[in-house]
């Protein structure tokens, strides 16, 4: 066969079907099991049916094994804490058509390459007998709801149980996924957190999480329709229906089948005459993208309901109108910052059946982090996600980690739209890019037409956060909030962008630019989080073709007093917020000219660089 794994499968060995049938399972699926039970050695199997059942003996088995702590202060909620080696998302590896051709001697950041022999050896040196003394799961999964002519079944194989339980809240998962897909094909996931417990020499984590982070690898096989991650518990890393088939894979089928799969959130917006209006927003992780689809708008009249908090599939119908899913169901959100000031929905939604993953725990049951701001009365003291007792804030170790996260059915959001699990999707009226830039970008800018707003996004940078590997404070390119998540060639994804601006029976929708992160001598300028209701009823008014903008430099911006500042309770500096520095924009071009140059090479549409050039001029003249 054209097994992966070229060598070193040892003659089959026995395990136990421990829950569920191998014989009912479709063709495709018993045969995709089958082979890698021969190369992984499980000592058992579990088929997952989706089950009420099925969770109890989940949750049962990761509270026996110190996986998990039940958090009695609130209903079904969970404590995991990991291996403090594992604690976010890697970058991938590549063996595909997925990286620019770039300049010899530049690191390619756009995604890591390596070549179909190199794969092949990561693999087979890591798989084989890695999931021996373990039970390997079997997740039948879809994105997107079960049956919607937009979804996409994937099954993935694993041998955490955390990663089953987090993969119950995330997707639709089980049973009926089985019966949709029939005979049909899938992506095979593949995932192990690579710490076998008999056969080999101890590897490994020392810690109740297991998972082998010197052996990290993240793969995607395109062309096969396959995912193979090892050694991580974590995140993105392991919950493969997330980034890994939604985005990596999602991306590839998208441009090949003429949709749109995006690091997106999904949110309806209703203003106070009641019309409503769906808008899709990409921030880079850690940037708001949870916030935003929950917010508590504080301009009164204005409603806001939330479609999808991370990720948006997009396609535009026959009419000509783009329209969304959300392919997941559950938010894996972060938790630091989140608050009843800054986030109440979010706060509301995590109160039952809920997994935390290295939060602080409180000795009556509770959880905390930092920016949680709830009085803590005197005898009640917390551990620290790392288990340090009676944790305190003068140590000035936080007690949650910066990237630490709840894991949350999206049914559970008081403010879930009620379309969000239409199958055909909601009609997306605005595309909005924003990250965090302490400097020199505006609050709130508009493209002048489609090729620049595709330009917006392809020029989208931020502070790096703590969602992925990378460190420090440093302002990062980030295209379209994908940089993590292209599963294919940049240049290409942007020619797939530009295309649609030829084919006249599409609605293009408006697209926008959002900065909630200008800092002055104080801190923010901007007030953020329910406030931001004032940015979007300025792009609510502007998709309406009220007359509030005008030109600069940059874009489209609000006309003086065009951004309803009533009721406010602190003086925000707008001249400031919109004050475009010319030594900083002329600098800002000259540094995304090297990028392209560097990065996407002679993959880089021409059109794009039109777009960077008429910036440059109009930067010049302004
Ligand atoms: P991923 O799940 O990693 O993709 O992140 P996300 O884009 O969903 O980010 P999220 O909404 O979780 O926000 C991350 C951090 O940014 C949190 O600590 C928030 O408190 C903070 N944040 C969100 N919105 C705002 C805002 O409007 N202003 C400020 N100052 N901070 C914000
Ligand atoms: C992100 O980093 O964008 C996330 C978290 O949403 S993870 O699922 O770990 O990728
Ligand atoms: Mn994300």
């Amino acid at each position: 066969s054209s097994s992966k794994f070229a060598s070193k499968i040892e003659p089959k060995r026995r395990y136990d079907i421990l829950y569920g049938n191998l014989n009912r399972l479709p063709k495709k699926v018993r045969f995709f099991v089958e082979e890698n039970a021969k190369v992984c050695q499980p000592d058992a199997i579990h088929i997952c049916d989706g089950s009420d059942k099925e969770k109890e003996l989940l949750y049962y088995m990761l509270q026996r094994d110190g996986a998990i702590k039940p958090l009695r202060k609130y209903e079904n909620c969970w404590l995991a804490t990991t291996d403090p080696a594992d604690v976010a998302r890697v970058e991938s590896q590549e063996k595909h058509d997925t990286v620019p051709r770039i300049k010899d001697g530049v690191k390619g950041t756009l995604a890591n390459w390596m070549s179909p022999e190199d794969m092949e050896t990561a693999l087979d040196s890591r798989f084989p007998g890695c999931m021996r003394g373990r039970t390997m799961y079997v997740i039948p999964f879809s994105m997107g709801p079960v049956g919607s002519p937009l979804s996409k079944i994937g099954i993935e194989i694993t041998d955490s149980a955390y990663v089953v339980a987090s993969m119950k809240i995330m997707t639709r998962m089980g049973q009926n996924v089985l019966d949709t897909l029939k005979d049909g094909d899938f992506i095979k996931c593949l995932h192990s957190v690579g710490q076998p417990v008999t056969g080999t020499a101890p590897t490994g984590s020392k810690y109740a999480w297991p998972c082998n982070p010197k052996d990290v690898l993240v793969a995607h096989l395109p062309e096969r329709n396959e995912i193979c991650s090892y050694g991580s518990g974590y995140g993105g890393n392991s919950l493969l229906g997330k980034k890994c088939f939604a985005l990596r894979i999602g991306s590839i089928l998208a441009r090949r089948e003429g949709w749109l799969a995006e690091h997106m959130l999904i949110m309806g917006v209703e203003n106070p005459q009641g019309e409503k209006k769906y808008f899709a927003a990409a921030f880079p992780s850690a940037c708001g993208k949870t916030n935003l689809a929950m917010m508590e708008p504080s301009l009164p009249g204005y409603k806001v309901t939330c479609v999808g908090d991370d990720i948006a599939w997009m396609r535009f119908d026959k009419n000509g109108q783009l329209r969304a899913i959300n392919p997941e169901a559950g938010f894996f959100g972060v938790a630091p910052g989140t608050s009843m000031k800054t986030n109440p929905n979010a706060m509301r939604t995590i109160q039952k059946n809920t997994v935390f993953t290295n939060v602080g725990a409180t000795s009556d049951g509770g959880v905390y982090w930092e920016g949680m701001d709830e009085e803590m009365p005197d005898n009640v003291s917390t551990t620290s996600w790392l288990g340090v007792e009676d944790w305190r804030k003068e140590t000035g170790k936080p007690a949650a980690h910066p990237n630490s996260r709840f894991c949350t059915p999206a049914d559970q959001c008081p403010i879930i739209d009620d379309q969000w699990e239409s199958p055909e999707g909601v009609p997306i009226e605005g595309i909005i890019f924003g990250g965090r830039r302490p400097e020199g970008v505006p609050l709130v800018y508009e493209s002048f037409d489609w090729n620049h707003g595709v330009f917006l996004g392809a020029a989208l940078k931020s502070e790096a956060t703590a969602a992925a590997e990378h460190k420090g404070k440093v302002v990062m390119h980030d295209p379209f909030a994908m940089r993590p998540f292209f599963g294919y060639n940049f240049g290409h994804y942007l020619d797939h962008w530009l295309s649609f601006q030829d084919n006249d029976k599409l609605k293009l929708p408006k697209v926008f630019h959002v900065n909630w992160f200008r800092k002055g001598p104080s801190g923010f300028l901007w007030p953020g989080f329910g406030e931001n209701s004032r940015v979007l009823d300025w792009i609510f008014r502007r998709v309406n073709g009220e007359d509030c903008a005008m030109k600069s430099a940059v874009g489209l911006v609000p006309t003086p007093d065009s951004i309803d500042l009533s009721g406010l309770k602190d003086k925000v500096d707008m001249e400031e917020l919109f004050r475009l520095p010319k030594d900083f924009w002329k600098m800002e071009v000259e540094e995304l000219n090297k990028y392209f140059e560097e990065q996407v090479g002679e993959d880089l549409p021409a059109k794009i660089r039109q777009e960077l050039k008429k910036l440059e001029q109009r930067v010049e003249s302004d």
